[in-house]
């Protein structure tokens, strides 16, 4: 009977106290994209951003799409085993749960740019912007590295 008791008194607390406080600070994503790097690559070619997106919010976002002046297109794309063969694929948006990290990474997960409007050359700065459906627009600024390329 008293197990029961401070049960309910503790969920009278918790109906009184913090739900208007929650509801004070809504929830909402905190989106952070670090290590965004890309590779070398010639003019009208393709290229692939890739980076690391940590969502610190209380609540999840959605990565819509990617805009940059780099290039003609830009598409969110992933890379799927199929028939043993890998397959890249576009997709229409990637979740960004909350309190997690979502990794863009070679073999998996980049953002496509299309038909470049100029060579891609080490060291360089690529500019894009991410477009979030809560969190909007976040830049990001993408290094262009020779690393894992030793054709380059
Ligand atoms: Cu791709």
């Amino acid at each position: 009977m008293t197990k029961i008791r401070s049960l309910t008194f503790a969920l009278i607390l918790t109906l009184f106290g913090l739900v208007p406080l929650a509801n004070a600070y809504a929830d909402s994503p905190s989106i952070t994209v670090s290590d965004a790097f890309s590779r070398p690559a010639i003019k009208g070619g393709s290229g692939a951003v890739f980076m690391v997106i940590q969502n610190d919010g209380t609540e999840g976002d959605v990565l819509l799409s990617a805009k940059s002046d780099v290039a003609q297109t830009i598409e969110l794309h992933t890379i799927t085993m199929k028939n043993d063969m890998m397959q890249m694929r576009s997709i229409e948006s990637v979740d960004v749960p909350a309190g997690q990290k979502t990794a863009f990474f070679p073999g998996g997960m980049h953002i496509m740019l299309i038909n470049l409007n100029h060579a891609l050359k080490a060291d360089e700065v690529i500019n894009l912007t991410l477009n979030f459906e809560k969190a909007g627009e976040v830049p990001v600024r993408a290094q262009v590295q020779n690393i894992g390329h030793p054709a380059n």
